[in-house]
């Protein structure tokens, strides 16, 4: 497979302005007919051939304007459908046979439990018809879906419905988009659905009726979905003036998705685990996925439909900016530090990763292979990390008049980074030149920082210098612009400090821009020894060195005013004191816990911090996948024996205080996803967590009634997971077994049964995963048990990595069969042998000899892609 590359964008030779698609459905032989009203686009040239993309079409017929094509007027490849001579503007028609039955790649046209639906972002539509099948070629539709009344009794396409029938013992739909868009917004859903239904009336007045579609048994689970739609429409109305456009908003819920959800206009279609949501069979965790996705997937309608992405390269241009978009709506709706800290959290963990591994790209990639294999965590939460930075440079009046401009200007259009960008500058009156190598580099930014307070003139000094790693194909890195907001703690008063930088008076609060490879900031007037406390909020996505002492993260634990640095503190004070802990297992000498861990715990528990939500996580230790980041080659063992002797530590000095908080903590109120009461189950999981890390009597009774006790899946869902990875396996062994039989009937609680069994640490899990593979739930052909078995099990770190290797053999089996079957998750499931640099030299070697076996087969562009990076 060759790589397509950004320098090589042409505009299209020919546009599609209408597309009339008629689908006469059938498992194996469904028949698509296209009539496709086709113009030369004016820069093109007179003689330029129509070249149309498709993929597993079985050609039945082709005309031009009403004349029938021989086979000697066109070829026909493996991926096009060329014709020589075509005049300046005619209708194309066509009719071709697919197969929804046999497609378990999940994209174009397909089968999920009996019900047809659809996938066609990045590039599946070649699947459905022949057509120019890319985001800059926008044309309205008219779909008219036939199909059995019995068997699918729904017929859904994107818009609004405009006629129904029946004919010849079938019926038909007709649904017409009035709004242009590429063709990978296309949706069709055909099936035996049940919907909630609501409205919505927009600002200007416009009714909206919004519809749920689920199987009838899943009608109960929609609740969430629909009030989380609703108030994200009401959100992107008041925060950006975006209105919604059509009469009809529909979701419907797929068993069998690729990704989390799809943003078709008007027929958004979405995995069932990001839509279905009720207390007894979701978490709170779930509820919060499901609020976040339903708002995103909204959010596109604007930033992504109505303004689209010219080329696949501009992904960023939508995905990072609705990612920011859906971050600041939970921020809103939920505690706002907390969303920050989860998000930070994640960031730091996996996508640091990603920047420093062989799959490393920019937020705007300069070349691919296969573009689903850049449905990333670059593209997405490192590109909402730069608009974030973008936001906070000019402001947020500047960026709210720049995104009014941005979708005005390119409303019904295809656009490109440099657009978007370029409204913020003409919003802001700011030059962004410097700030647009956040889009071409890759790799993560480390800025080391130095402080120096000088008593006789009262003076700070901070120095901070930037470098950014080369990473694959790009070993020259030049200077970013880092926005670094920072407070500077008086050590004394334990207050902010007034900033003062070049006579200019920050307030207590300000932000520097490091522009230069290393700068200088001297700081005037500080009238006391300082702390500072520095990139508050994580105001750039960069790795920050200090070298902070144990005292003064300490200090900041408990007197920064910003949350986010509070808890950030509190996770750099673990960490040195982890760090002890690693090299103690490694050198075979006693672990010693420090105590300033323990009594800055002890404060947190005290009463310290008011907001429960953020005090949870600031007892949560980070996670091994974390710390493994933050070294060079990761031993796992040690990493996991340092962490199990900190947690349990913990929980021995401060027994009394988590029983104390459990108990504070437990309620009987009828469950409700509100912050609040998510707060406080969220203290008192963790607390219950503690108390099992030690298995203490009194946590295994709290354990074991709060497991019994069934109230809500966040707590059930808790104490399973607590049994199932305690060493008391004759008590979890019957929870287990009640837990299965009780929800065999929900796929979705199925899949969370299967990643509590296989990310238990003790050392019997490959086989059983091995032996839940044959479990009558499992099923490789869907995406959700593949991640729920195989992609928890990578992340179980001391199973995984196995000294023996079969860890990464069970992986690169399921990876070799779903080559075959769906190319797009075979290829994301890789991701952690591609990680091999990080381990010692036999993980190497077992990690290699792995990806090199995957080598060897036929391989999907998908899968040889990763590979090949992973073994250059
Ligand atoms: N566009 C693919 C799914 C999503 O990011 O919303
Ligand atoms: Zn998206």
């Amino acid at each position: 497979p060759q790589p397509v590359y950004l320098s090589d964008y042409q505009p299209p030779d020919y546009l599609v302005t209408h597309t009339e698609l008629t689908f006469d459905l059938d498992p194996t032989a469904t028949r698509v007919k296209a009539r496709l009203h086709i113009e030369r686009n004016p820069a093109a040239a007179l003689s330029a051939p129509l070249v149309l993309d498709g993929e597993n079409l079985t050609l039945v017929s082709l005309g031009l304007d009403g004349t029938a094509l021989e086979e000697r007027d066109y070829v026909v490849s493996d991926t096009t459908l060329r014709i020589e001579h075509v005049p300046e503007r005619f209708c194309l028609e066509s009719e071709v046979e697919i197969d929804p039955n046999s497609n378990t790649a999940l994209e174009g046209l397909y089968r999920s439990s009996g019900m047809y639906c659809t996938q066609c972002e990045a590039e599946g539509f070649r699947r459905i018809t022949y057509y120019p099948d890319r985001p800059d070629v926008m044309a309205t539709f008219k779909v008219t879906v036939i199909g059995d009344p019995a068997r699918e009794p729904v017929l859904l396409a994107n818009g609004n419905r405009v006629e129904q029938g029946e004919r010849d013992g079938r019926h038909f739909a007709v649904w017409e988009d009035p709004h242009p868009k590429p063709c990978y917004l296309f949706a069709l859903v055909a099936g035996d659905l049940c919907k909630t239904s609501d409205r919505f009336t927009t600002q200007s007045g416009r009714e909206v009726a919004l519809e749920i579609w689920v199987e009838e048994e899943n009608l109960d689970k929609t609740g969430h979905a629909m009030a989380s739609l609703k108030r994200a429409m009401a959100w992107d109305e008041t925060t950006y003036g975006r209105e919604y456009d059509l009469d009809l908003f529909m979701i419907v819920a797929v068993n069998d998705f690729n990704m989390g959800a799809m943003e078709n206009k008007g027929l958004n279609i979405f995995n069932s685990a990001a839509v279905l949501t009720h207390p007894d069979t979701a978490t709170d965790a779930a509820f919060q996925n499901v609020e976040g996705i339903v708002a995103h997937e909204y959010f596109h309608n604007w930033s992504g439909n109505r303004v689209t992405c010219r080329d696949w390269f501009q992904l960023s241009l939508k995905e990072g900016f609705t990612v920011f978009r859906d971050q600041c709506f939970s921020a809103d709706t939920n505690s706002a530090p907390v969303k920050r800290i989860q998000d930070v959290s994640f960031f730091r963990t996996a996508q640091f990763a990603e920047d420093a591994g062989p799959t490393a790209h920019p937020v705007r990639p300069d070349h691919y292979i296969e573009i689903t294999n850049f449905y990333t965590l670059t593209i997405y939460e490192k590109g909402a990390e730069v608009v974030r930075m973008l936001c906070n440079l000019i402001g947020w009046e500047a960026f709210r008049r720049g995104a009014d401009r941005y979708f005005e200007r390119f409303d019904g259009c295809a656009a490109t980074i440099e657009d978007f960008v370029g409204c913020m500058e003409d919003a802001s009156g700011e030059r962004l030149d410097q700030f647009m190598r956040w889009y071409s580099q890759a790799g993560t930014p480390e800025v080391d920082a130095f402080g120096e307070y000088d008593y006789v003139h009262g003076e700070y000094r901070l120095t901070l210098r930037q470098r950014t790693p080369a990473t694959p194909g790009q070993n020259e890195k030049l200077p970013l612009h880092v926005p670094v907001r920072l407070g500077l703690v008086g050590t004394k008063s334990g207050q902010d400090l007034t900033l003062t930088l070049d006579g200019e008076s920050l307030g207590k609060e300000g932000v520097i821009h490091l522009r230069q490879a290393e700068q200088t900031f001297v700081f005037e007037n500080v009238a006391e020894a300082p702390v500072p406390s520095l990139l508050r909020g994580f105001s750039a996505p960069v790795l920050l060195h200090y070298p902070y002492s144990r005292e003064e993260l300490a200090f900041l634990l408990t007197h920064d005013s910003d949350g986010f640095n509070r808890w950030d503190a509190g996770q750099r004070l673990s960490m040195l004191a982890l760090d002890d802990l690693i090299a103690a297992h490694r050198n075979g000498v006693e672990k010693v816990m420090d105590t300033r861990v323990v009594e800055a715990f002890r404060t947190l528990l005290d009463g310290e911090v008011s907001d429960k939500a953020v005090l949870a996580e600031m007892l949560t230790l980070p996670t091994e996948a974390y710390i493994a980041e933050q070294q060079r080659i990761v031993d796992v063992d040690a990493i996991h024996a340092a962490r199990e002797f900190m947690r349990q530590s913990l929980a021995v000095a401060l027994r009394d205080e988590f029983i104390a908080t459990y108990e504070a903590n437990a309620s009987d109120e009828p469950y409700a996803p509100t912050p609040e009461q998510i707060a406080t189950r969220s203290l008192k999981n963790v607390a219950l967590a503690y108390l099992m890390a030690i298995e203490d009597a009194k946590g295994l009774e709290l354990c074991q009634a709060q497991f019994a006790a069934g109230r809500n899946m966040t707590d059930v869902r808790q104490a399973l997971t607590l049994l199932v990875h305690s060493d008391r396996q004759d008590l979890a062994a019957p929870a287990l077994k009640t837990f299965g039989e009780k929800w065999a009937h929900d796929s979705l609680v199925m899949d969370q049964w299967f990643t509590v069994q296989v990310t238990r640490p003790q050392p019997d899990v490959l086989e059983r995963v091995e032996y839940l593979m044959d479990h009558p739930a499992f099923s490789i052909k869907n995406p959700n048990k593949v991640r729920a078995l195989i992609g928890a099990f990578t992340q179980n770190r001391v199973n995984f990595h196995r000294l023996d290797g079969q860890g990464y053999r069970l992986l690169a089996d399921v990876v070799i069969e779903l080559n075959r079957l769906n190319p797009e998750i075979a290829a994301r499931l890789i991701t952690p042998l591609t990680r091999w640099q990080r381990f010692d030299e036999s993980r190497q070697a077992l990690m290699r000899q792995e990806l090199a076996r995957i080598k060897k087969e036929p391989l999907s562009s998908n899968v040889y892609e990763v590979v090949e990076k992973a073994l250059a």
